[in-house]
């Protein structure tokens, strides 16, 4: 069977130990495995399918003989090292927001806009999208081609596991500090994530949103293919470990009722639908964690409009928003072009 050259850049990172982890669960055939990550983790091994691998030092030369490279170390590594891999001939899987809205690099959810990865010619560079865009157009594709959708209003409840290993670190030593009457340290937010919610997520931009609610706007349009479609978002921090939920409320063009939207949404290639509230059955953060699917609920008719749905739509930010989507991709890519 024919097998590939996969590194992992910030392979000790949240997102680069689920990379490993789905690497192995879903059997992707890996070759050879480079895991890559800075120099303070010189000397640490990280195991896959039972054997131990060592962490090696990012250089510029790391890609030589390499086919496949999963980024997950930030942005500024991702603009820096991503040029030498696909020099080196190794295709990019960039986590990061480094290279999501250039023209000519493909932003992919493979539920959505599969095909686009064809695009990795231009440049050997292929974006996976914010874990928040990517729950939601899952979700909203569906809907979107049956009913056209014209403005999605989405409100977010992020996991700290978004921000990475230090952010779980925080919150726990948070809430163990104050249920033992202890003042909590904040390093990683800006606030007190225990028993809080922070409206911000990522910096501030000129406009008075935060750069991760400009993400999903500028997202939203570019892997849908439709600048027309309105989006407005807010994102916030909350004191949740891993997954993200969001409240999505939508209007579309044509009307489309809550029970033809559950029937569609029940055959959408990556949602499951929990929704029944006489058995108050929807998504749960804390179900959805470890999971690969896309969780909706809560599913019904804008009262307020014509033709408006609302929807309750959860799923692992560190799986299908991040490792999970850069893999299934790393699949497409490996079967349609590098026979
Ligand atoms: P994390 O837990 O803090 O891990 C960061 C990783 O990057 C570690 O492996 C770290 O290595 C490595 N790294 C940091 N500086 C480096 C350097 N100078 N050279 C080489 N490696 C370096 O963060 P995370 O949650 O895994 O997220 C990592 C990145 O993935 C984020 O910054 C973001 O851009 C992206 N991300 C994307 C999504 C998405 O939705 N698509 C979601 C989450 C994160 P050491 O252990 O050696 O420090
Ligand atoms: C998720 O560049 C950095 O320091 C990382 C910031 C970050 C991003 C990003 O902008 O790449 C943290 C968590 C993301 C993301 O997926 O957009």
């Amino acid at each position: 069977m024919r097998t590939y050259r996969v590194a992992v850049v910030g392979a000790t990172g949240a997102v680069g130990n689920e990379m490993i982890s789905i690497l192995e669960e879903r059997n992707f055939p890996v070759g050879e495995l480079r895991l890559l990550a800075s120099e303070r983790s010189i000397g640490k091994e990280l195991e896959f399918k039972g054997k131990a691998y060592p962490v090696q030092v990012l250089k510029e030369d790391s890609f030589e003989g390499m086919e496949i490279g999963l980024f997950s170390a930030g942005g500024s590594i991702s603009q820096k090292f991503a040029p030498f891999a696909a020099q080196a001939g190794c295709v990019v899987i960039d986590n990061t927001a480094a290279f999501r809205y250039e023209p000519d690099i493909p932003l992919v959810v493979p539920e959505v806009n599969a095909g686009k990865i064809a695009d990795y010619k231009n440049r050997r560079i292929i974006a996976n999208p914010n874990c928040s865009t990517i729950q939601m157009v899952v979700a909203l594709k569906p809907i979107h081609d049956a009913a056209r959708i014209k403005r999605i209003v989405v409100s977010t409840y992020q996991s700290v596991s978004g921000t990475g290993k230090k952010a779980m670190d925080e919150l726990i030593d948070q809430t163990r500090a104050l249920l033992s009457f202890k003042e909590p340290v904040a390093k990683v937010y800006p606030y007190q994530i225990a028993f809080n919610c922070l409206p911000q997520i990522d910096i501030f931009l000129e406009n008075g949103y935060t750069k991760e609610e400009m993400k999903m706007v500028w997202e939203t349009k570019k892997i849908f293919g439709d600048e027309s479609i309105a989006v407005t978002a807010t994102t916030v921090r909350v004191p949740v470990l891993r997954a993200h939920s969001e409240s999505v409320n939508i209007e579309t063009e044509k009307k489309i009722s809550a029970a033809q939207v559950k029937e569609l949404l029940s055959k959408a290639p990556g949602v499951v639908v929990v929704d029944d509230p006489a058995k108050r059955e929807y998504p749960l953060a804390i179900n959805a964690a470890g999971k690969d699917a896309t969780y909706v609920g809560r599913i019904r008719e804008d009262e307020s409009i014509a033709n408006g749905i609302n929807l309750w739509v959860v799923s692992d930010n560190l799986r299908k928003g991040a490792a999970l989507n850069a893999i299934q991709i790393a699949e497409i890519y490996a079967r349609d072009y590098l026979k």
